[in-house]
């Protein structure tokens, strides 16, 4: 194979996992702008999502969280899932949701009250239950806890909790799935948050066991925080799970992955695939809202600002590099990196695209096909995707 033959192989093999909570209303906590057409039930996201995947043809998993895309009846999520196959997607990882009940206003499992960690231990577990329906492998979990006011709570004594709550789940996962535990510096508790960073997120994963890795949001850092080292130490670890990709400008914002910063997302798809992470073990997974833009368009563009990126990356000339990084030819071996990142791929992605039986132009293709217009003429009343619900 020719060495572009090999990057236009590798972009067709690429999946990006869309977010089920894009598709739906979503604001900040001064206003959502409802729009028009938004999908109503789980079904109506999956829907959509199946419109992203047949545009791009790489976005062939849907993420749910649990219980903004609950189903009734026992055979509830089967059901969806076929509903999902049906349309030539496939459900994905499962998000839990301990942050949305007044019972977690101290936390969810590292509440000092024993009941209420029952209860988020409870719902995780049930996360697990709806994965074996779904057959998804990935349990993404986020939590909220954390403190306000130093001396608020024992820092150590909701580690431990935190540690007990996480291997009671672990111990229920079955062969083939997996627990990803996602970090954020802060936010809703301002003073600790208890699974703040990579380490923290990594120290308890280790102790776990394989099944349990780390996920990188991308919005869940420090400002200047350098994302790219934190996926080369969690790769050579064999610790990165996958990633929550989104754009921040201030905290976490949850803009289109690659519209605040594209030279970062290309830093860290460098370093994904230096560190052989392109590969099925790690997931690429949007966690965005749009709130004042049209939501299906922004995931294809979110999923096309992957692809860019991931092309980018590929074409750094990884030979080149090492013979200027062995040299100690700063300047020649910052060029190569640059050569990459400033080579417009746009008509090989066009090219890709074609290959596959796509139109170049995903956005353009979805404009013109009248999902837009059919989804707002049949759906009223849409529903909000959990955000200040
Ligand atoms: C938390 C978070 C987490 C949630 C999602 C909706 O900020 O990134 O992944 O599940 O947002
Ligand atoms: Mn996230
Ligand atoms: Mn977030």
């Amino acid at each position: 194979m020719t060495e572009l033959a090999a990057v236009k192989a590798a972009l067709k093999t690429q999946a990006v996992e869309t977010p089920s909570w894009a598709y739906g209303n979503s604001g900040t906590r001064f206003k959502v702008f409802a729009q028009q057409g938004v999908p109503r039930t789980p079904q109506e996201k999956l829907d959509d999502a199946a419109k992203v995947h047949e545009f791009t043809g790489v976005a062939p998993t849907v993420a749910l969280h649990i219980p903004w895309d609950k189903v009734d009846g026992s055979d509830g999520y089967a059901e969806l899932a076929k509903h999902a196959g049906d349309r030539g997607v496939k459900l994905g990882a499962i998000n839990s949701n301990t942050f949305q009940d007044d019972d977690y206003r101290l936390g969810s499992i590292c509440h000092p009250d024993a009941a209420v960690r029952r209860k988020a231990v409870d719902h995780l577990l049930e996360c697990v239950d709806i994965m074996d329906a779904t057959e998804s492998r990935d349990l993404k979990l986020w939590f909220a806890d954390g403190t306000n006011y130093p001396g608020q709570d024992d820092i150590r004594a909701r580690q431990d909790r935190l540690a007990e709550g996480l291997a009671e789940v672990y111990e229920r996962l079955g062969d083939g799935q997996r627990m990803l535990l996602e970090y954020k510096f802060f936010e809703p508790a301002f003073y600790t948050t208890d699974v703040p960073d990579w380490g923290t997120a990594y120290a308890h994963c280790l102790k776990l066991g394989e099944k349990a890795q780390v996920v990188v949001d991308t919005g869940h850092h420090a400002p200047g925080t350098n994302i790219e080292f934190i996926v080369a130490t969690l790769l050579r670890e064999g610790k990165l799970g996958g990633f929550d990709f989104n754009s921040r400008f201030y905290a976490d914002d949850d803009l289109m992955v690659g519209a605040a910063d594209p030279f970062q997302l290309f830093r860290i798809m460098y370093e994904v695939l230096r560190g052989g992470g392109f590969s099925s073990e790690v997931a690429f997974m949007l966690d965005q809202c749009h709130n004042i833009e049209a939501k299906i368009p922004a995931i294809i563009r979110s999923v096309m600002n992957v692809q860019e990126a991931t092309a980018k990356a590929l074409l750094v000339d990884r030979e080149a590099l090492a013979a200027a990084q062995r040299s100690g030819d700063v300047l020649a071996a910052n060029a190569v990196l640059m050569d990459a990142y400033n080579t417009d791929v746009r008509p090989l992605l066009r090219e890709v695209r074609g290959e596959m039986g796509l139109d170049a132009d995903p956005v353009a293709a979805y404009a013109r096909s009248g999902w837009a217009e059919k989804i707002v003429a049949e759906r009223v009343g849409g529903q909000q995707a959990g955000w200040g619900a």
